[in-house]
């Protein structure tokens, strides 16, 4: 057994945790949750309640319970089960031998506990998985036995008292029950959708509780009698049928036996994981570091229905279990180099969500499609204008997230255009990718300001994703993005015939586009070999560490931005601008350029957001500084192993899995440290950390997946299918053909 801290240990693939503590069940939830892109259960375990943060959270389950937050509901728990000893819950006995697993192959989570009783010791072993085989099954599976005679109450049911991060989402719930299992609908609070649950357990007694439906079971339990049930629950909404409550009857009624249902979600993982197994020699805590930071990337992704990636996946409702454009940049590369088709359904979602994007550019005086900030199953802006407060005054502090960041846009445009050239799928691009990228192209042209007197377009008044600077102009990581989307529009225009000609610019717009692509203001970098951030920026005071700066804070709680946190004169960023453009456009500046910036900013980064550590692990493995880089990647593959971020921000709870971190490890082994690139074929520039001998990869390429086999110094293709694939390894064109073999050397 490895140790990883914090209590947790790894065996292979399996996360193990030996100590349990109430105080950690908001992290131990998320860390051991099991999920399939459809449904979320957090790792708790079957007795557990609100106060132990049980949630099940359903995607595409929008609605707004407290008339502010609009987000994920948690749905009723068909897997609630507790044994009660003398009128007492096992949970409030003394536990000893305490195990708790998840294996990240298969998605199981385990539980071993003995609870101790004056003379006897009851035996609980509690299996759990929600099926990536049919996603709306989870499963459980509980054995008791004791050493000595017992007398137990098993309780099993529905309990819709379950932890709801922003007000109570289930309304007029209602139970019932027939000889196959238990009932439970709900009505969510604003919206109309209906929820359904159903359970199948042993039923022989049926009590009703005000929020449960539960059966009851005398056990006597002896050394030489243990006992074990199964409990199998099912979940849909309005989402997906007329009649939820009667798909849930007649699934129930159909329903496979425990063992089958496992069975195919254990094959369904194995076949999940096929394009994902990134395998690292060397370094076995890292490789079960990045195994298990994919597995939450993965069950956090959708496949079933274009729906978005939540910013904390369906670990919690915090983030509204929403899209931000972590998912474009972070989430999205991982899927483009081994699973295109989920990148392409990501894209989908984008395109689905153009009518909101609409909505928020005509609401605002622009044209176009201005994405939103936060963005749910609608894609109608779902960022409230005030979510921070300023704990000194007790006022609310109106953040322009929503508002100013502007580069989500063109974010997405750049994700409709990375997924068309890697993949060459013209058709995605005639009937959805091009008007995505005409209407981001006419929000562009409606939100630049012409400036006469500097013969150039601005675009004044934005915030980049360093959050900590607002309202500031000309924001480099913005101007390039934008300038890129629409250039490559432009180009697009002239070889695509979109399917609906009417979605073509007029005559004047193009002139007008044109225009802004000959005289969109783009930042060069200055006689030290620095780009600026925004306009301004270097007038900043500079403070070096950046950290040094939170030496002002007066209250530890104090917002650090906007508008006049200790950062905001300051050059102390939450993130680096700079540093984020060159992640996803390398080819604008050259490796000198990159690297003098990197020195720059890095010291004045404060990494207070969880997407900082992956942008520059991967910029720095680019660039050859590997030390630097690997010390990145060792931060961002523990952030939630070892919760090393803040669960509270400004008086919000934002903790959970961090999704976009979760991917984006991925990305920074293939994109970084295997220096996998796109660029009209495959290219690899290779550089390892020194603690790895090699990684493994596999990547589709050319419609199908292969696998290389990189160390320091070799680059070979291990998989066995046939045909060469052409690749640049250090700038030389090269073919590998399966179980070739070839040498390259650093080119810096
Ligand atoms: O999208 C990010 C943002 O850049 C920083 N705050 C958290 C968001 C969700 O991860």
């Amino acid at each position: 057994m490895h140790t990883l801290g914090n209590h947790l240990n790894f065996e292979q693939t399996t996360l193990i945790k030996t100590q349990y503590d109430l105080k950690h069940a908001i992290n131990d939830g998320s860390l051991f949750l099991m999920g399939n892109g459809y449904l979320g259960m957090r790792g708790t375990f079957m007795e557990a309640k609100k106060a132990d943060y049980a949630g099940i959270i359903v995607t595409d389950t929008w609605d707004n319970a407290d008339g502010k937050w609009e987000e994920l509901s948690t749905v009723m728990n068909g897997l609630f089960a507790d044994l009660k000893i003398d009128g007492r819950s096992i949970f409030e006995r003394p536990w000893t031998d305490f195990k708790r697993t998840l294996d990240l192959t298969t998605g199981i989570t385990t539980r071993d506990v003995t609870i101790q009783l004056d003379d006897v010791n009851v035996n609980i072993k509690e299996e759990k998985f929600a099926s990536m085989d049919d996603h709306h099954v989870i499963g459980m599976r509980v054995s008791i036995t004791a050493d000595g005679p017992v007398d137990l109450a098993l309780i099993q049911g529905i309990d819709a008292d379950v932890w709801s991060l922003n007000g109570t989402h289930l309304k007029e719930v209602s139970f019932d029950s027939n000889d196959l299992g238990l009932y439970s609908q709900a009505r969510l609070s604003s919206a109309q959708d209906i929820i359904a649950v159903a359970t199948q357990c042993n039923v022989h007694e049926i009590g009703k509780q005000p929020l449960s439906i539960t059966s009851k079971t005398h056990i006597s339990l002896h050394p030489d009698t243990p006992y074990a049930w199964e409990q199998i629950m099912v979940v849909t909404s309005s989402h997906e049928t007329k009649d939820p409550t009667l798909w849930v009857q007649k699934k129930l009624e159909d329903l496979a036996p425990y063992d089958s249902l496992k069975t195919a979600s254990i094959k369904a993982w194995k076949e999940k994981w096929v394009p994902f197994d990134v395998r690292i020699k060397g370094d076995d805590t890292d490789d079960f570091a990045l195994k298990f930071n994919t597995y939450h990337a993965l069950i956090a992704t959708p496949t079933h229905k274009p729906l978005p990636i939540g910013a904390r996946g369906l670990s919690a409702q915090s983030y509204q279990g929403a899209a931000f454009w972590d998912q474009e940049i972070y989430n999205m590369p991982m899927y483009l180099y081994a699973q295109p088709d989920v990148a392409k359904n990501l894209l989908l979602y984008r395109y689905h969500t153009l009518d909101g994007a609409r909505e928020k550019a005509k609401k605002h005086g622009y044209e176009g499609a201005f994405y939103a900030w936060i963005s749910g199953k609608t894609g109608k802006e779902l960022c409230p204008d005030f979510f921070f407060k300023d704990v000194l005054s007790g006022r609310p502090i109106r953040n322009h997230f929503n508002l100013w960041q502007i580069h989500i846009s063109f974010d997405v445009g750049f994700a409709v255009l990375r997924y068309v050239k890697q993949h060459q799928d013209e058709a995605f691009m005639r009937d959805y990718g091009l008007e995505m990228l005409i209407e981001i192209s006419r929000f562009l042209a409606s939100r630049v300001a012409f400036i006469p007197h500097r013969d150039r377009y601005e675009i004044i008044r934005v915030q980049g994703p360093d959050e900590y600077h607002e309202n500031v102009d000309n924001n480099a990581f913005t101007n390039y993005q934008a300038h890129y989307v629409l250039k490559e529009t432009l180009q697009a225009l002239d070889e695509y015939t979109p399917k609906n000609p009417a979605i073509l610019p007029r005559d004047d717009e193009l002139e007008l586009w044109q225009s802004i692509d000959a005289k969109l203001y783009l930042p060069k970098v200055n006689e030290a070999g620095l780009l600026e951030q925004f306009d301004g920026y270097f007038d900043l005071e500079s403070i070096v560490p950046a950290h040094k700066v939170t030496e002002r804070l007066i209250d530890p709680e104090e917002y650090y931005g906007y508008p006049n946190g200790i950062t905001v004169f300051t050059q102390c960023l939450k993130q680096a601008d700079t540093v984020q453009l060159f992640s996803v456009h390398p080819e604008l500046f050259d490796e000198e350029v990159q690297r003098t910036n990197y020195h720059y900013y890095e010291p004045r980064t404060l990494h207070f957001s969880s997407l900082s550590p992956t942008t520059h692990a991967l910029v720095a493995a680019r660039l050859g500084l590997v030390d630097e880089a690997y010390k990145h990647m060792k931060k961002a593959l523990f952030i939630d192993l070892l919760n090393t971020n803040e669960a509270v921000s400004g008086g919000t709870f934002i903790g959970g899995m961090h999704t976009a971190n979760n991917g984006a490890s991925w990305a920074v082994v293939a994109e970084g440290f295997a220096g996998v690139a796109y660029d009209d074929g495959l290219v690899m520039n290779p550089h390892l950390p020194n603690a790895w001998e090699s990684i493994t990869l596999p990547l589709y390429i050319n419609g199908a997946l292969r696998t290389f086999e990189i160390t320091h110094k070799t680059i070979e293709r291990t998989d066995e299918s046939s045909g060469p694939i052409a690749i640049r390894i250090q700038g030389t064109p090269h073919t590998l053909n399966s179980g070739e073999k070839i040498t390259y050397t650093h080119s810096s």
